[in-house]
């Protein structure tokens, strides 16, 4: 019997999920360990059939938190050099209030967890069930946004900073060709891994890689101290997916703070931030001229002026008023929406930095187009939505479940427009939630 996409999807997320571990791995070979961001959205696909192994991803994220409210963007629970830069690399115990338990990186990546409870509370049948699970980790992904907000914000602007691009999620999205321009680090000696399991022209480069590195050694040499971290790294960026995620997170921990009742000075403090971040946001990551949201160099003051997909993810967190959300829309329906291109590139398609078969420098990716079916159906643009939704359902189908897709049509001719990991675990998650 010929299995539906919804049955191949499950039969991917039950593959990649370990039992020793009780994690899921991103992809077979490439990601060999627990990802952050991730595990939440494959803890959503997760919800739509077996609960149990959403709550297990959590509980494990979770458990692998610093005392201080971190949570690292990898955790590697298992041994294997299959995979650079590896724990050895890392060195997560340099830093004071790290996990004795758990080997980890000292950087993070975007807070979904937040949001992440709600959906599982939305999808569940066995909400009183379900309630009850959330209730017994809120507490520690309240931590996690208290973390940011004092340590992450040396401001006090409601925005906070990221330091290496691993922590935005977005790896080597051109914007971050303009921090590259302002360092130069050594030519670091190492012997890569990803490039022997994924065509390298789908990869980030040599140079780019030393990049990279170079930022973790300025941390580890400050032992992950954040101050020190503010005070030197070459790369501090507002990442306007990463503030948004965080925004849309302390909306849902507010929401599921008032099904669980009490918490009232939390929801209070949840309710301050939440105030201060979205102004700020508003105020100083809106870019009038693109008309779209931007991201802010923090290290050097300047706004970083390029269009991503991650310009139009605020909408998924209420941040624009209508008035921004129509030209956002308007300016994504120009730039990335024309006949020829699937939604939503996740960079430029006019910019000559653009390239649709390169990671983050112009795929389109099921993350992101997930965030952006969401946010445009909050809005109203229901056709808009409809077509990301189909677009995603259609790339999958033809070519697989890869972990980003050529944006350009004419490259889906042949059906083999799937790029970079096959079998790709949060591509199959959000599928499984678009179908449902
Ligand atoms: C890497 C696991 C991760 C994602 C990131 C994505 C990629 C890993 O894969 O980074 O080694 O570069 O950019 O967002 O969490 O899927």
């Amino acid at each position: 019997m010929k299995k539906t996409l919804q049955q191949k999807a499950e039969h991917i997320l039950d593959s990649n999920f370990k039992t020793e571990g009780e994690f899921t791995i991103p992809c077979e070979n490439l990601y060999p360990f627990q990802w952050f961001w991730d595990s939440g959205l494959i803890a959503i696909g997760f919800a739509h059939y077996d609960m149990q192994k959403a709550e297990k991803e959590i509980k494990t994220l979770l458990k692998a938190q610093w005392s201080n409210g971190f949570i690292p963007h990898i955790i590697f629970h298992t041994e294997t050099d299959s995979y650079f830069p590896g724990a050895n690399f890392h060195r997560s115990d340099l830093h004071p209030e790290s996990n004795p338990k758990y080997k980890s990186t000292g950087m993070t990546q975007p807070p979904v967890t937040g949001f992440v409870l709600k959906e599982i509370y939305r999808i569940s049948e066995d909400k009183g069930a379900t309630l009850k699970f959330i209730e017994s980790q809120i507490d520690k992904v309240y931590d996690n946004h208290r973390y940011f907000y004092e340590n992450r914000d040396p401001q006090n602007e409601g925005l906070v900073y990221i330091y290496h691009n691993w922590e935005s999620g977005t790896d080597n999205s051109p914007i971050w060709d303009d921090i590259w321009k302002t360092m130069n680090p050594p030519e670091y000696d190492f012997e890569r891994r990803d490039t022997t399991h994924v065509d390298p022209e789908e990869r980030p480069s040599k140079r780019e890689y030393d990049h990279y590195l170079h930022i973790i050694e300025i941390a580890k040499a400050n032992n992950y101290n954040d101050e020190k971290i503010a005070e030197l790294s070459p790369f501090l960026v507002q990442d306007p997916l990463f503030n948004a995620m965080l925004i849309k997170s302390n909306e849902s921990l507010i929401e599921l703070y008032k099904l669980i009742g009490g918490h009232e000075n939390k929801i209070k403090q949840l309710k301050k931030w939440q105030q201060k971040s979205i102004t700020s946001f508003n105020d100083k990551l809106f870019d009038e001229e693109l008309g779209a949201y931007v991201h802010y160099d923090l290290r050097n003051e300047r706004a970083l002026k390029h269009l991503s997909s991650s310009s139009f993810a605020p909408l998924f967190a209420n941040i624009p008023d209508t008035e921004k959300a129509e030209t956002m829309v308007k300016v994504m329906m120009e730039k990335f929406g024309n006949e020829n291109q699937y939604l939503c590139a996740s960079f430029d398609p006019t910019s000559e930095r653009f390239n649709p078969k390169k990671y983050w420098r112009g795929p389109v990716w099921v993350n992101l187009n997930w965030m952006l079916y969401n946010g445009l159906k909050q809005y109203g643009f229901n056709d808009i939505a409809e077509r990301v939704k189909t677009d995603t359902i259609t790339i999958i189908e033809n070519n697989g479940f890869y972990e980003y897709f050529d944006s350009r049509k004419e490259m889906h001719k042949d059906n083999k427009a799937g790029y970079g990991g096959n079998n790709f675990s949060w591509t199959a998650a959000l599928l499984i939630d678009l179908l449902n």
